[in-house]
């Protein structure tokens, strides 16, 4: 098997640095939009897939020139914008919860000016005052909720995008830190909330990475995202066998605890597992020297930190700054600088990419930095490899900012071996032999040829990953591309047991099983089938916003590119991608071939039943129900729920104490539904 098809397929996807700054409002527009497609991409990535494709310092980089950009023109914002969230979605296959409070991200500082600077925002909201600061090592784990009712452990929630996260009880339930029940301290309210980060011991992860690689299953790129991976596991067994920890940081309601040093004493009394290396700091140098001494003594330690957080100790103090936009004035985070190695470049080959691009990957000899062993650096593209001036043979400086794939910071050129060439880009495609492309202005090197093996590849593996199809790995569809059982996504419905038993690792109940899967992810969502079509530009954000703006594929296809520039969200480089995408006959063909396989989409959030068309508004309060059992209960025959009462209203569900809602239905002469009639008509439509 060529090494081509093995990498992430999107390694060099996300945009070139050094892209020059917007010229106006339009161009900033664009740059926006591209930003908002990437980062919305990469945050899927990180706490969906749990596997991150660019580094969190590129990533900074790139929220960084998001936020400026907005700042700069504000009208620009939408609410989509992940500058508006915290985190990443929650994923459909857990339950959601929402949180008592947003879980909200900090500030970041990466210099210590920025500590300083941070120091002086807080003095210059508190006045004439001593503050006192305490700082924390900061966790790179995953951040959770844990809520306690009497004293007992109740729900695990993960992050998620800071609102709603994923109900992951049973598996935090394993984790054996975590108290199922606690002894509440006296005048401690009944029911309270700690939050902290879930981690694996870095022992851990070296040993689960080891049997995994026994397996012949991909390790994990570093401990967050095996953490990540096993809370979010369907089976709490799995979780209980990974070997997690936690540290807990956070409680609420503080219960007369009147700093955080009180309530970090406190969260250790009531047997959560607290970090001992906290300190209180009478002023900001201090906090620094803190900072100096960890940035040293980090690699010691059998957990990964990335950081410190740094917090105002005084909780009244803490009140009085507030916060601002998403996160507390109150706080900062002070992030580690990457860290670096030296190594040599053993080779550089190129990867094909789903979309063809071709990037470069510098090899290297295994290096271990920070506890990860590296042997592999993106090199982007051929200009900055150029710009580098990278070569077969170099000494090199790498560095890993937290993730999975490292870059190559510079050569060291008093290393460099005599007979060192230059490094060019391949005039053809080493998979398919086709000839490269290289636009004008663009950064990219492409295959063009669409049935290039190594794009096919891909391609299918980006369908059965959005399509959420279990049970096709790596080795099961490069056999099939290569037997040419299957072209393109459409042929995997055309599957029969026959062909998948003369697979290698197939067995009758394991095809059998894959053949069922197959047959549900037929029923699926326009916003989930947009995704696995793989269009430039279109991720979940934007195939959520396509899919409730045209709500079938008819009429995504038959878009002009007028009405796609026109939907709300949707800019000039989205449009002119989706545009072009349904333009070419082997789109539309592929499209055709799955539709005729069976595939059917619901329309977006919105369930087909006898309530269809029909929208409902509730005031007052029912007695057999919770208004949210009776709006599901109205949503699941397929009627929608409307804020307020207006002519477009069908009906107004009324309970007990109803509101202004009444009368302005009675004026409007809109029909009225006491608790019995509306009962009535649930049951009625339920049976017809
Ligand atoms: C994130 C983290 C916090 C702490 C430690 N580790 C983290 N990853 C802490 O406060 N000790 S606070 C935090 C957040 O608020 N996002």
């Amino acid at each position: 098997m060529s090494n081509a098809s093995q990498t992430p397929q999107t390694l060099a996807s996300h945009v070139p640095r050094g892209s020059r700054g917007p010229a106006g409002p339009e161009d900033a527009q664009a740059r926006i939009l591209e930003l908002r497609t990437i980062i919305d991409r990469a945050n899927r990535q990180y706490y969906v897939d749990d596997n991150p494709e660019i580094t969190d310092a590129e990533y900074d980089a790139l929220f960084r020139e998001l936020v400026d950009l907005e700042t700069q023109y504000p009208q620009l914002i939408t609410s989509d914008s992940p500058t508006q969230r915290v985190g990443g979605p929650p994923s459909d296959a857990f339950a959601k919860v929402t949180h008592r409070t947003p879980m909200l991200s900090l500030a970041n500082g990466f210099k210590r000016d920025e500590v300083r600077e941070f120091d002086k925002r807080v003095h210059r909201g508190l006045g004439d005052v001593q503050v006192e600061y305490v700082t924390e090592l900061k966790i790179d784990g995953l951040a959770m909720s844990l809520l306690y009712e009497n004293g007992q452990y109740r729900v695990g929630a993960t992050r998620g995008d800071g609102y709603v996260g994923e109900d992951v009880t049973p598996n935090v339930k394993t984790i054996p830190s975590v108290p199922l029940s606690v002894t509440i301290p006296a005048e401690f309210p009944q029911t309270f909330e700690v939050r902290g980060e879930v981690y694996m011991p870095k022992r851990s992860f070296q040993r689960l990475n080891k049997e995994l690689e026994g397996e012949g299953k991909a390790p994990f790129a570093n401990p967050r995202n095996a953490a990540a991976g096993a809370v979010r596991q369907l089976d709490p067994r799995i979780t209980a066998r990974r070997r997690l920890d936690t540290f807990i940081y956070a409680l609420d309601p503080a219960g007369g605890a009147r700093s955080q040093e009180q309530i970090l004493d406190r969260l250790a009394e009531m047997g959560f597992h607290v970090n001992e290396n906290r300190r209180r700091h009478a002023d900001i140098e201090s906090v620094i020297g803190f900072l100096d001494e960890w940035q040293e003594k980090r690699h010691g330690l059998d957990y990964e930190i990335d950081g410190i957080v740094i917090k105002v100790n005084d909780l009244a103090q803490q009140a009085e700054l507030g916060f601002v936009s998403r996160s507390p004035r109150w706080a900062l985070a002070f992030k580690f600088p990457p860290e670096q190695a030296e190594t040599v470049v053993d080779d550089i080959k190129v990867y094909v990419g789903r979309t063809g691009a071709i990037t470069p990957v510098a090899w290297l000899t295994p290096v271990q930095i920070g506890g990860t062993t590296v042997s592999r650096a993106t090199l982007h593209n051929e200009d900055e490899v150029a710009r580098k001036d990278v070569r077969t043979g170099d000494h090199v400086i790498i560095q890993r900012a937290g993730d999975v794939i490292p870059e190559i910071v510079r050569v060291i050129a008093e290393k460099r071996p005599a007979t060192s060439q230059p490094w060019h880009m391949p005039r053809t495609c080493p998979e398919c032999g086709t000839d490269l492309v290289r636009e004008p202005g663009a950064a990219i090197t492409r295959c063009i040829n669409a049935s290039c093996p190594a794009q096919v590849l891909e391609h299918l593996r980006h369908f059965v990953a959005a399509m959420d199809i279990e049970g096709f790995g790596y080795a099961t569809l490069a056999q099939l591309t290569d037997r040419k059982i299957v072209h393109d996504p459409s042929d995997l419905y055309q599957l029969t047991k026959d062909q998948l038993l003369s697979l290698d690792g197939f067995a009758d109940k394991s095809a059998q099983n894959l053949l069922d899967r197959l047959e549900r992810s037929k029923t699926t969502t326009l916003a989930r089938f947009l995704v696995a079509l793989g269009i430039p530009h279109v991720g979940w954000t934007m195939s959520s916003v396509l899919a409730a703006h045209f709500e079938s594929i008819d009429r995504v296809e038959g878009a002009g590119i007028d009405d796609l520039r026109n939907v709300a969200g949707v800019g000039p480089i989205v449009a002119e991608g989706v545009y072009d995408y349904f333009e070419r006959a082997e789109s539309k063909r592929l499209i055709q071939r799955l539709l005729d396989a069976g595939m059917m989409m619901k329309a977006p959030d919105r369930r087909e039943g006898p309530l269809s068309g029909k929208t409902f508004v509730l005031t007052g309060s029912l007695g057999s129900m919770t208004r949210g059992d009776a709006e599901e209960r109205i949503k699941a025959l397929g009627g929608t729920i409307g804020s307020s009462v207006s002519k477009k209203t069908d009906y107004v569900v009324v309970g007990a104490d109803p509101g202004s809602k009444l009368e302005r239905a009675e004026r409007l002469k809109i029909p009225v539904l006491d608790e019995t009639a509306f009962l009535a008509l649930l049951e009625q439509e339920k049976d017809g």
